[in-house]
């Protein structure tokens, strides 16, 4: 829209770096405001989402995890042991902490965008696994990546939990796993989490809790961009919005101004009218079917799946 504006001559000293201020620039100012899910996660985004993961209404982390425990013994046998694990988005390391005992990596590479983040967890882990070579990366994985030398190409394992994955659109998320085949020789696969399609109302309480902590969440994005940006968001005009968009098979999440509101930043401004949002994330759900179609389309094969009693969600494992 015509009253929204860049300008050219943008003044306050910043330390965020030049395509992170323009992808933020460039998401508001659409004429569907949108953002990148990736700035959910600062400081307290990040121990917001660990209060999620344990919300009653939130099944995917207690499902999933059920699902690793109730089939290890057959994952374990598919799978195999050795070889390097690495791990995608790996946050506190706890998840493939679990896998460790049963399959015996000789490696672990831990990658997370906040390499800070990770730091701590893995000395921790160094002095409970001390035979286990780990080698923690920060790599942001929606940009393009590649693994450096120090991580063996002998039986890559890649961990993608949690179902983040589904953040990703479908094409990107395609992208991303031919990437991944790419990155390994056929010594190597891919163990992922996948959030199933299912009914309606659990799915959109599932992103709307009555806490509220999925909304805190979501308004929290506004802190930290106001944080890279240096922009004036004000969280109390804005209001949490989230449900399942059965059509496009994906959960929706946006803040909506709950009035008319201008946003400044040096270098910027945008006019929101009462109503319009920002959309900030979907995550996708996925049949069984359409994902393990996505995998051997990406280049991997000989797929396994494992899921729960109520088919809410999936662990495949796939072969390069
Ligand atoms: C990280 N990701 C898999 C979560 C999801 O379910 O899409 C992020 C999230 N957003 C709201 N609640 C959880």
């Amino acid at each position: 829209p015509e009253s929204n504006r860049l300008n050219s001559t943008a003044s306050a000293e910043r330390t965020t770096p030049a395509h992170i201020i323009h992808e933020l620039e460039n998401g508001l100012l659409a004429d569907a405001a949108h953002t990148s899910p990736k700035y959910f996660y600062d400081a307290v985004g990040s121990v917001l989402f660990e209060a999620i993961c344990v919300l009653p209404e939130y099944y995917p982390t207690r499902t999933e995890a059920e699902i690793f425990t109730t089939h290890m013994a057959d994952m374990t046998n598919v799978i195999g042991s050795g070889g390097s694990l690495i791990d995608l988005g790996a946050g506190n390391c706890a998840k493939a902490a679990r896998l460790f005992p049963v399959l015996h990596p000789d490696q672990y590479v831990p990658i997370d965008i906040s390499v800070h983040h990770l730091q701590d967890a893995v000395r921790r882990l160094q002095q409970r696994f001390p035979h286990i070579e780990m080698t923690a990366l920060g790599l942001d994985l929606s940009q393009d990546w590649q693994l450096p030398v120090e991580v063996r190409n002998d039986k890559r394992l890649f961990f993608f939990p949690g179902s983040s994955i589904g953040n990703f659109e479908p094409h990107q998320a395609l992208t991303f796993l031919r990437h991944l085949r790419a990155s390994c020789d056929s010594s190597g696969g891919i163990l992922i989490g996948v959030d199933l399609i299912k009914d309606k109302t659990l799915l959109d309480d599932a992103y709307a809790d009555t806490l509220g902590v999925t909304a805190a969440f979501n308004l929290n994005l506004l802190r930290h961009i106001n944080h890279l940006l240096h922009s004036d968001f004000d969280v109390r005009q804005w209001q949490h919005e989230a449900y399942f968009n059965t059509e496009k098979s994906r959960i929706e999440m946006h803040l909506r101004a709950r009035e008319n509101i201008r946003v400044s930043w040096p270098g910027g401004y945008r006019n929101f009218i009462k109503d319009e949002h920002i959309h900030t994330e979907n995550s996708y759900k996925y049949s069984i079917d359409s994902f393990v179609n996505l995998l051997t389309e990406a280049g991997f094969s000989h797929v396994s799946h494992w899921t729960d009693a109520n088919a809410w969600f999936a662990v495949m494992y796939a072969k390069a």
